[in-house]
Order: structure tokens, then C-alpha cells, then sequence
């Protein structure tokens, strides 16, 4: 066994276009197979933070000035870089973080698939020209980048949300001081060196390893613009205070609570496929994922039963086994929070229908049985606080309208979905659902990256991520009047 284990990498912090050697206390653990130690990690503080905010600053003038193709030829190269790769990048993230093979590598994908599309951004045209209202005089808007950008991202799409905002920061002209989250830093730099060997000009893409207090000194620094910010509730509320603080410009994502509504009229079939889908893949650690699960009284009792089957059948177990549906959560932290709202939610009242227990599979590793809650109030903890694990809770409810007074109940709302044949009900829905995100017939997770990314209540603040809307964040306008 230990012959076939797969080499601990050794980090370094990419500051100003070089690897810079440091101590490397820290490990990322193989959430499959804690025994296999997949990288050993710096741990920055303020002087790394100085030093990339500084090498960002001194790198800005030339990127920003630079002939847009020359950002589009970088971040196409990066693109291509990343797709030749997917199997090898797949494989280390699915390591990583505990997610399956096919959503490893369909991340990376999606990775890939994103610098292609900012490089078309960087060359397309983001400003306008207008006639004044004075005769005579010429109105122009430009986009102009901020300067340094910090971006702080979560362990639970450890390649593509890297991606989705540095490829815009750079597309637009930006440079990049990036902090990746703890458990997953392996994948986040093996996304440094594609950008270094796709030509990003040093200086333009900083990326650091540390804790929060590390991250705390990116957001506190007064060369850094901007803050784009992916994680949790908690931690976003503050980074958004210290950023308003200082006026630097801050794009907060933070968590969910995504209500699935299933109506009576619904394809029995099709509401499962969808329910098992947005709960529990990715083993339901996706800020999209359907926890709060709302069905109507004539089909709830079916769709319960044929749910939970489906549930206990999923096959459990190390991410890169190709028999693997569902992979650990991952970390030790992640897998308790877990268990402790299957307790949360048994305590409350509710039904524990499937899951639940835990697993010790051939390698020590963070598993949790997917776990059905049945009967449960909407403003229960299990509905209300996010979990972030392979844990859903039903609801049953008599009409439509309650369907949809409980699906905008609590402080979240970033994704909403429904399953239904009702022209009438799916209209309406994606009318008055309170989220940022409306889906039908679909899984509330797993969205395109050409299109605008983002919640409503306290599941966002600022502008839209991703797609066509990101040039709203990582530009500010100029608005230019001339006479002649
Ligand atoms: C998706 O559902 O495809 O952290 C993406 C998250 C989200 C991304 C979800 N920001 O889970």
C-alpha cells in the first residue's frame, strides 16, 4: 500500500513571478485517506501579504497598459493548459478535496472553460460612447481596472472559483494577490504554475498560503482595491466590514439555505433525480446545494420514500475509486458539523428517514452516510443555519403559496429551485422567489460560468460574479465629456 502512495507535494508562496521557499509547517490531508499527506504548506503572514501587494502594485501599470491581446493570449494559454490537464488536475483535486473523479475532473473543466471565455472578455469592448445632452459635446465611458485585487476562496471548488475571479481580475487589467482556502491548497497552486507558464508577466499573479489572520492582512491593506471574498456567512459579514471600512470596493459570496419545492403535478422520477443531485453531490459542500427540500402533500409520502432509497444505495467511499458516487467531506471538522445537525434535527422532531451513520470504510477517511430528514419546520435550526454536508430536510406542505412563503422564509437566498409541470407555478416562482438564483426542473446547484452568479439577502453583497457581469466588479467607469 505504501509503495502506491501518491508524493507529498511542497508548497511555496508565488510571489512577483517566483516560488518563494519558506518553512512549510502545515498539511493538507487526502480527505479519503488521511494517511496520505498530499501537500505540506506554508503559512504566510504579513510580511508575505507586503511583499505580493507590493510586487502586484509595481506589476499594475504595464498589465493594465498592456494590449488587451496580450491578457487574452495569457489567459487562452492558461485555459488550454488546464483542459490538456484535466485528468492530472481532476485526480489531485478529487485527492484533495474528497469530491468524485467525474467531479474532479469536471471542475477542472469547467476551470478550463472559464479563462477561455475571460480571454474573449479581455478583448471585447466594455465601453460606450454617447451623445450629451449639450449639442456639440461627446460623452465616452471606459472600464478602467482598480489595481490590486485580493481574493480570498473556499475549499469546495478548489480550481473553478480561483478561476472565476482571477480570470476576469486579470482580463480587465488587474493584478492579483489570491489566498486559497486551507484544506485545499495543492489545486490552488497548481493553478499558479499554469498562469506562470501561460506567461502571466511576474508581479501579476500573487498567490499566498495561510490562515484567516493571513487573509485579515489582505484586506486590511491599504494597496489592495478590492476584495472578492467566497466562504462563509460569518467570515464574509467581516471581511465585508473591514473592506467598507477603508472603502476598498468588496464582492462578498457567502452561504445558502436553497429551498427545492416539489408540487404534486411534478414527474416523481425527475424531482428525485434532481433532489439526490442538488443535496448530495459533491457531498452536498456546494454554497448551491438543496437542503431545504418542500413537497406538497399528494406527492410528499411517494417522493420521500423513493428519495431515501435512492439516498441509502449511494455508494459511499474514497474519491478516486471509480465505484465512488459520493465522496468524504473535507475534513474531520466539516464531517462533525455534519453529524451534529443530524442531531440537531432528530432533536428538534425530525424523522431521520436514511444516513446518518458513521462509516469506517478500508482507509481512514472523513465519510458520512448521507442523510434524509423527514417532517421537519421551516424555521427549525435544520432549516435555517447551513450545514454545508450530505444532509437535507423535507418539508410538507398543503399549497403552492405555502410552498413558496416557506421557500423565502430565513435569511438566505442564493439558489431556489422547483419541480413542477405547471407552466403557471414555475412562471410564477421564478417571479417571486426571494433568490439570486431561480431554477426549474433543474438542481438548484451547478450553474454555466457565462452568466451573472449570485444571491439575494444575506447570501451576497455587491456586485454579480462570473460571465458577463464580472466586468461590473473588477472595473471601475470613467466617464469622459469633450468638446471640439
Ligand atoms: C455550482 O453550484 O455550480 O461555493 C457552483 C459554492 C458556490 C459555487 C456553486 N460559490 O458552492
Amino acid at each position: 500500500m505504501a509503495a502506491d502512495m501518491p508524493v507529498t507535494l511542497t508548497l511555496s508562496h508565488y510571489i512577483n513571478g517566483a516560488r518563494v521557499a519558506a518553512e512549510a509547517p502545515g498539511e493538507s490531508l487526502n480527505p479519503s485517506n488521511t494517511a496520505d499527506v498530499v501537500a505540506r504548506v506554508p503559512r504566510g503572514g504579513r510580511a508575505e501579504v507586503d511583499a505580493a501587494v507590493a510586487a502586484a502594485k509595481a506589476a499594475f501599470p504595464a498589465w493594465a497598459d498592456a494590449s488587451p491581446e496580450l491578457r487574452s493570449d495569457v489567459l487562452d494559454r492558461a485555459g488550454s493548459l488546464i483542459l490538456e490537464r484535466r485528468e492530472d488536475l481532476g485526480r489531485l483535486l478529487s485527492r484533495e478535496e474528497g469530491k468524485t473523479l467525474p467531479e474532479g475532473v469536471g471542475e477542472t473543466v469547467r476551470a478550463g472553460r472559464i479563462f477561455k471565455y475571460f480571454a474573449g472578455e479581455a478583448l471585447r469592448r466594455h465601453g460606450q460612447n454617447l451623445d450629451s445632452v449639450r449639442p456639440g459635446v461627446e460623452i465616452q465611458t471606459y472600464r478602467q481596472p482598480l489595481g490590486v485585487v485580493g481574493l480570498i476562496t473556499p475549499w469546495n471548488f478548489p480550481i473553478a472559483i480561483p478561476a472565476w475571479k482571477s480570470a476576469p481580475a486579470l482580463a480587465f487589467g488587474n493584478t492579483v494577490v489570491i489566498k486559497p482556502a486551507g484544506p485545499t491548497p495543492a489545486t490552488a497552486a497548481a493553478l499558479a504554475d499554469i498562469l506562470f507558464e501561460a506567461g502571466a508577466p511576474a508581479g501579476v499573479f500573487n498567490m499566498l498560503f495561510g490562515d484567516g489572520k493571513m487573509g485579515g492582512a489582505i484586506v486590511d491593506h491599504a494597496d489592495v482595491e478590492a476584495i472578492s471574498f467566497t466562504g462563509s456567512q460569518t467570515v464574509g459579514a467581516a471581511v465585508g466590514r473591514a473592506a467598507v471600512a477603508r472603502q476598498a470596493r468588496v464582492q462578498l459570496e457567502m452561504g445558502g439555505k436553497n429551498p427545492l419545492v416539489v408540487l404534486d403535478d411534478a414527474d416523481l422520477d425527475r424531482a428525485v433525480t434532481i433532489a439526490l443531485d442538488g443535496s448530495f453531490f459533491a457531498t452536498g459542500q456546494r454554497c448551491t446545494a438543496s437542503s431545504r427540500i418542500i413537497v406538497q402533500d399528494a406527492i410528499h409520502d411517494r417522493f420521500v420514500a423513493a428519495l431515501a432509497e435512492k439516498v441509502a444505495a449511494l455508494r459511499v467511499g474514497d474519491a478516486l475509486d471509480p465505484q465512488t458516487q459520493m465522496g468524504p467531506a473535507v475534513s474531520e471538522e466539516q464531517m462533525e458539523q455534519s453529524y451534529r445537525y443530524i442531531e440537531i434535527a432528530t432533536g428538534e422532531g425530525g424523522r431521520l428517514v436514511t444516513g446518518g451513520e458513521r462509516l469506517s470504510l478500508a482507509t481512514p477517511g472523513w465519510y458520512v452516510q448521507p442523510a434524509l430528514i423527514a417532517d421537519t419546520a421551516p424555521d427549525w435550526r435544520i432549516n435555517t443555519e447551513e450545514v454545508f454536508g450530505p444532509v437535507a430536510a423535507t418539508v410538507r406542505v398543503k399549497t403552492y403559496e405555502e410552498a413558496l412563503a416557506v421557500a423565502n422564509a430565513g435569511e438566505f437566498g442564493l439558489s431556489a429551485g422547483i419541480v413542477t409541470t405547471s407552466l403557471k407555478h414555475a412562471r410564477d416562482f421564478q417571479r417571486r422567489v426571494q433568490a439570486g438564483m431561480v431554477m426549474v426542473n433543474l438542481p438548484t446547484a451547478g450553474v454555466d460560468y457565462h452568466v451573472p452568479f449570485g444571491g439575494s439577502r444575506r447570501s451576497s453583497y455587491g456586485q454579480r460574479e462570473q460571465g458577463y457581469a464580472a466586468v461590473d466588479f473588477f472595473t471601475q467607469t470613467k466617464t469622459a465629456y469633450s468638446w471640439s
